[in-house]
């Protein structure tokens, strides 16, 4: 992997991996539509709208892997998520595969699985059971990813990111906390591990509290260093104890599950 780019790089998690993934891959490219505010002389930067395809294309020549993290990473208005998750995406993997691109990293989300619940234990596999629009494009990304994998030969690892900071910050983040390191180390498996077809991992660290099964991850060589449990007893303590959501609260979603939410729980909750 020489010429490896971000797409969404002036977000959250691409400011942090921009850092952590430039000694790994010197030559990174990063993108975004937004400038980042810190870019630095040493970096290569295009200001690129994921909704223009002659640009997308443009972006993807010469590159040997992409980490696509661009788009909206939380729930938004439909013509949102059409804009940047469905349409941009599509033309990531079609730039992609025009430019003979070898490998991607597609930063799927937990939330493609978010109405799952917390008493389950989940692994790639599973049926999706996405808990918002957000969480239905994310789908439709993995979707893409298997397609462009099969159809076209691109090795594609679908992410499904927990939650990634530094330190759990409350009590559903105990279970699917990714400890940034963590995510670097899924990355380079994903870009480097000879015989990657497509894979649905989980971003997660070592939580004993995780809902999810990663044990492909860890059969392709994973070892996560980031525990959450060292974190729980100040996290358990410092929760608040009121006005939470049943709804938030029985799924792995949590508030994603909750919004916008107009069915009889009852119901729903005695058919699982
Ligand atoms: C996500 O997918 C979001 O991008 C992030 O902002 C968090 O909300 C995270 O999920 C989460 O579930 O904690």
């Amino acid at each position: 992997m020489k010429r490896v780019l971000i797409t969404g790089a002036a977000g959250e998690i691409g400011t942090r991996l921009r850092a952590l993934l430039k000694p790994v891959y010197p030559q990174l490219v990063i993108s975004d539509v937004r400038r980042p505010t810190d870019l630095r002389a040493n970096e290569t930067f295009a200001q690129v709208d994921l909704a223009d395809a002659p640009a997308v294309d443009e972006l993807c020549r010469g590159i040997d892997g992409i980490v696509h993290l661009g788009g909206k990473s939380i729930e938004g208005t439909w013509d949102e998520i059409l804009q940047s998750n469905i349409i941009g995406c599509y033309n990531l993997f079609e730039g992609a595969r025009k430019a003979g691109v070898k490998r991607i990293i597609f930063a799927s989300s937990n939330h493609s699985v978010g109405f799952h619940e917390r008493e389950s234990k989940i692994s790639g596999d599973v049926v999706p059971r996405p808990d918002s629009r957000y969480g239905v494009s994310k789908l439709f990304g993995e979707g893409l990813g298997s397609l462009y994998a099969y159809k076209h030969g691109i090795g594609v690892t679908s992410l499904r990111i927990g939650n990634f900071a530094d330190a759990p910050i409350d009590v559903r983040r105990l279970s699917i906390w990714l400890r940034p390191d963590d995510l670097v180390r899924l990355i380079r498996i994903g870009l480097e591990r000879p015989g990657i077809v497509y894979e649905v991992l989980y971003g997660i660290s070592d939580n004993d509290r995780a809902w999810f099964d990663n044990s492909r991850a860890v059969e392709l060589g994973y070892a996560p260093e980031g525990r959450s449990e060292p974190y729980a007893e100040a996290v358990i303590a410092a929760e608040p104890k009121e006005g939470k959501s049943p709804v938030a609260e029985h799924y792995q979603g949590g508030t994603f599950c909750a919004a916008e939410y107009s069915a009889d729980f009852d119901t729903i909750k005695k058919s699982h």
